[in-house]
């Protein structure tokens, strides 16, 4: 962008930026909610893994102490929830799904939609694009700690860009599905797709 020398000033460029970072009808908390459909899980580490499936096959799957050892990112995000708060610079620890794939040895992602599982009944539907290129996560440290039960720790899913909902807590399974289909909340109604900037909360927005 080429920007006049003197716009800046006029502008007022910080109470700006902050409102900048807020989605349309978002309003910024500086607690963290806790949002569960249900109970917290509790599975303990020797039992916790993660898998990878392409459709019914799995492709992939990791222990804890294994996925603990795969290569870790950190992230600095703004996260927004559809029942309208909004946090900003929440800091996170993890893998990111670029990370998993090469793990599991896949150039390209076999189909362009998955399905996301997690302890108990959830799941959720993303598009592969928006897991790839540095967009999401597995997340197991929140602010340089252990990932708290409530939070969806020992691991959750991070998809900052899109609606929180999408971000699965107690996350165990991805599955490359070949449609695209609903997952617990969007077959309630919740969008399809959930982006906060285009304020994407139920279907037909
Ligand atoms: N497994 C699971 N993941 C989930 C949910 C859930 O109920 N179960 N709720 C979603 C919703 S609606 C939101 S807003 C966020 C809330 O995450 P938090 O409780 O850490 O704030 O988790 C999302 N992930
Ligand atoms: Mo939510």
């Amino acid at each position: 962008m080429t920007q006049p020398p003197i716009s800046r000033g006029f502008r007022g460029r910080r109470p700006e930026a902050r409102t900048d970072r807020l989605p349309p009808g978002q309003y910024l908390t500086s607690d963290f909610p806790v949002l569960s459909a249900g109970p917290t899980p509790h599975t303990d580490l020797e039992s916790w893994s993660f898998s990878i499936y392409d459709r019914d096959i799995a492709l992939a799957d990791w222990s804890w102490l294994e996925f603990e050892a795969l290569p870790q990112a950190s992230v600095k995000v703004d996260i927004h929830c559809v029942t309208k708060w909004s946090k900003l610079d929440t800091h996170w620890q993890g893998v990111t799904i670029d990370t998993l794939f090469d793990a599991a040895g896949l150039s390209e992602p076999p189909t362009p939609f998955t399905m996301i599982y997690s302890d108990g009944d959830y799941r959720t539907n993303i598009p592969v694009e928006d897991l790839i290129g540095g967009k999401a996560m597995v997340a197991t440290r929140y602010e340089g700690e252990p990932l708290a039960p409530e939070h969806g720790g020992p691991a959750r899913l991070l998809v900052p860009h899109l609606y929180f909902w999408k971000s699965a807590k107690w996350v165990r399974r991805f599955q490359f599905i070949t449609r695209d289909k609903p997952g617990f909340w969007e077959e309630l109604g919740y969008n399809m797709y959930g982006d906060p900037w285009r304020e994407q909360r139920y279907a037909g927005d």
